[in-house]
């Protein structure tokens, strides 16, 4: 691929996203070789499904009962059968492995979407054309844009920015996006029109001097209808200043940036990577670490990632109960009656926990 060399991208007035695109690149699309996987065994019933990969990220299941898994730093789709065979499908997805700051970090494939058999792939940010994009699987297993390329050089406004997590929305003919570049929730009609849903504000925390960004990450539909979206938010990550946010158009004009229409719906967490909700309606929560900001401090960051890893928890309505302990930067959760599927970004790793 090629790198964008244009002068004017680092004179850039990058006093938000220089940071932003660090934080970003850093914590959603570095990668970890598959020997690094060497954190204690954990007995709570969990099962490694694959590993081995480049930074494993968004889950779906499709009609048929596959698990299919976004790899993002591979540029790849696989496929887990019921069985639990695992088969290429994608391969040569976008995918760069020179992005973000003195180009050392990874992106790619970063979320699947299925609709009415069709699928979908939402691209992360890194330089150059293909990047920031949701594209179409085709029948040979290539792709093709649904959304146009972007001008990085824009502002942020009604555009992707580093798109990261998709949930299909009818509402808007088309699909919502999590954009943790911009800050945003994006409307994308099926032509590929993109225009802001909701921007999330900056936000002041005692144990920062400036303000935080939202960054929101995971989304996902509620069985009330709403969208839901988890938030990482910036740097330092305070312990506990993360939100699920509920998202509804109450007034059915085509946004959710009216009065009332996103409210908090669970607050207390930290670093959200991932949410999920199981068809019974519990909302599963993927934290990234016990302490983010340590992670990239300095040093090796998967070797922190593993060191200082994320947990599971599960809100009912009521109570945070956490269910996974010891779970290396998950980013990706997929929940069924029965199972919860973790993407364990950094450690390159899936696994599968049995649900009471
Ligand atoms: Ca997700
Ligand atoms: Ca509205």
């Amino acid at each position: 691929m090629t790198m964008n060399l244009d002068p004017n991208f680092a004179a850039r007035p990058f006093h938000l996203s220089a940071r932003r695109i660090a934080v970003l690149a850093a914590i959603l699309a570095l990668t970890v070789a598959a020997a690094a996987c060497s954190s204690e065994p954990v007995d709570d019933g969990r099962i490694t499904i694959v590993e081995g990969l480049t930074s494993p990220r968004g889950l779906i299941l499709d009609e048929d009962g596959n698990l299919l898994i976004a790899e993002t730093g591979g540029g790849r789709l696989h496929k887990v059968t019921p069985e639990g065979d695992v088969l290429p499908f994608a391969e040569s997805l976008p995918y760069a492995l020179n992005s973000g700051p003195n180009a050392a970090y990874r992106a790619g494939p970063s979320a699947i979407s299925i609709v009415d058999g069709e699928i979908f792939v939402l691209v992360g940010e890194f330089l150059g054309s293909k990047s920031s994009r949701l594209y179409r699987i085709t029948d040979d297993a290539g792709y093709e844009a649904v959304t146009p390329a972007i001008d990085a050089l824009s502002p942020f406004g009604n555009r992707f920015s580093n798109p990261y997590d998709i949930v299909d929305a009818p509402e808007v003919d088309g699909w919502i996006v999590s954009d943790g570049g911009a800050n945003s929730l994006l409307a994308v009609d099926r032509d590929g029109n993109v225009r802001d849903y909701f921007v999330f504000e900056n936000f002041e925390h005692e144990d920062h001097n400036a303000p935080i960004e939202v960054v929101p990450t995971g989304i996902a539909r509620g069985a009330d209808g709403a969208v839901y979206v988890g938030v990482l938010t910036g740097f330092p990550y305070p312990d506990e200043a993360a939100t699920v946010w509920r998202v509804e158009d109450m007034n059915a004009d085509g946004d959710a940036m009216d009065e009332g229409e996103v409210e908090p719906y669970v607050t207390g967490l930290t670093a959200i990577t991932d949410i999920i909700f199981g068809p019974d309606g519990t909302l599963y929560i993927a934290e990234f670490s016990t302490d983010t900001r340590k992670v990239f401090e300095g040093g090796n960051f998967a070797e922190n990632a593993i060191s200082i890893p994320g947990r599971i928890l599960s809100w009912d309505g009521s109570e945070l109960e956490v269910i996974a302990d010891k779970a290396v930067s998950p980013t990706g959760l997929l929940a069924t009656e029965s199972t919860l599927y973790v993407s364990e970004e950094y450690a390159g790793r899936v696994f599968r926990l049995p649900l009471n």
